[in-house]
């Protein structure tokens, strides 16, 4: 017989493109927008056909979007999910489709794991441990109550949740450190700006920011500069994420420590999916690796900073 191509799918061998749908939590920030970045120029570079949704940080629209890619019988899907909680039903219908899910950036609550064949992102609450410490560290010598606000990421998100758990526990180490007031301000510039200006309305002393992302970091400059006060120096501030603009604010001394949380997960996740199709087994967890920035080091690292 004819030994033309088979039609084996997309696996090693095919000559059928992989279709991998991805589900993206929406482009609320800096991070996000360098994460859709990787993911789309490393689909590109794998050969891999993605169809890629931007959910507008709504987990109905992450559900329906997942239902489509079930719909069109793609080869394998992928998500960040916008919240940890609420989706083992449409797991459930990705795993009865025989259709293999790959987790990324944020983790789901699910007590099935079978739901999903890995965890590919950062261990957020290492990232908050991380923010805690340094404020422990560098307020050692503090004579009176050293009072912090926090500005959480998205209510609900694994990466607020996990923060806000590492930093508590960090900060529980010097019992001068007090959080007087968090809130979410949705991972979003301008939000983190509002909730700021709250705060600093609601409460005369404060003398820490921790902000769970580098653009309610940036947003709370804007509402502290207003106010007549020195970021970086009447309230020092501390942040997540390592983005480009997080990046020229400690340099330029305006924040004073940034734990990095990687966005460019995208060549992971190709290889992941290749893997994932042709049936092979993957780690259940695979942690992003990152580190932490000062002024000084960040004045170093910019100049190479892809994000
Ligand atoms: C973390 C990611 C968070 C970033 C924010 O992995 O989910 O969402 O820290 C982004 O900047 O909006």
């Amino acid at each position: 017989t004819a030994c033309g191509n088979s039609d084996t799918g997309g696996g090693s061998g095919g000559d059928k493109k992989i279709v991998l749908g991805f589900s993206q939590v929406g482009a609320e920030s800096g991070w996000r927008t360098a994460n859709t970045t990787s993911i789309k120029e490393s689909a590109a570079a794998a050969g891999i056909d993605l169809k890629f949704d931007d959910a507008q940080q709504k987990q109905e629209n992450q559900i329906k979007a997942i239902r489509n890619f079930i719909q069109q019988k793609v080869d394998v899907i992928a998500f960040s999910p916008v919240v940890e909680s609420g989706w083992d039903t449409v797991l459930k219908e990705a795993k009865d489709a025989k259709i293999p899910v790959i987790l990324t950036d944020r983790a789901v609550d699910s007590a099935d794991k079978s739901l999903y064949k890995t965890f590919l992102g950062s261990d957020f609450v290492k990232e908050g441990k991380a923010a805690g410490d340094w404020l422990v560290e560098n307020t050692k010598d503090a004579t009176g109550q050293v009072n912090i606000v926090q500005l959480e990421g998205t209510t609900g998100s694994a990466p607020a949740n996990d923060r806000t758990k590492g930093f508590a526990e960090a900060i529980a180490a010097n019992p001068k450190l007090k959080i007087i007031a968090s809130q979410s301000g949705d991972f979003k510039r301008a939000d983190g700006k509002q909730v700021m200006e709250q705060f600093l309305k609601a409460n005369p002393k404060i003398d820490v920011l921790f902000a769970q992302n580098d653009d309610m970091g940036l947003g709370a400059i804007e509402a502290i500069t207003a106010a007549g006060k020195v970021p970086g120096k009447d309230i020092k501030i501390i942040t997540v994420d390592a983005v480009k603009d997080g990046m020229q604010a400690l340099a330029d001394g305006k924040f004073n420590f940034i734990a990095e949380c990687n966005p460019l997960l995208g060549p992971q996740l190709m290889e992941l999916v290749k893997k994932v199709k042709a049936g092979e087994t993957v780690p259940e967890r695979i942690e992003t690796k990152e580190t932490t920035f000062t002024q000084d080091t960040a004045k170093a690292a910019l100049p190479d900073r892809k994000y």
